[in-house]
């Protein structure tokens, strides 16, 4: 969680301390529930009041819009977009952010 709110200046360690947080067995990607507990703290900054279809709704809209390889999980390059899009979208307008696109763009001097 502390390391989301601090989004706005992420570093590489950042991406890597918070993929470590949440990759919890390790195999290098984030994946069923650990990516459902992903979903639920991103769902906590953005929204106080959700259930789970919500979060259900958002890991839809994040695989199709992150998810580049199509395994349905996410590694560490796919997070760093994630987390990047994220932080832009959280540091300009609140609410009213276009959905996607975004993720793609934020790839650009990830590494
Ligand atoms: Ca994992
Ligand atoms: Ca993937």
């Amino acid at each position: 969680m502390l390391y989301l709110q601090g989004a706005k200046q992420l570093t590489a360690q950042d991406i890597g301390r918070v993929f470590n947080l949440y990759d919890r067995d390790g195999n290098k990607s984030i994946e069923d529930e650990e990516l459902h507990g992903f979903l639920k703290d991103l769902m906590e900054l953005v929204q106080e009041d959700y259930d789970a279809d919500d979060i259900e709704e958002f890991k839809d809209i994040l695989l199709r819009e992150c998810d580049i390889n199509h395994d349905g999980r996410i590694d560490k390059d796919e997070l760093s977009m994630v987390l990047v899009s994220f932080a832009r979208a959280s540091s300009g307008s609140e609410g009213d952010k276009a959905e996607g696109e975004d993720c793609e763009a934020g790839a650009e001097g990830a590494d």
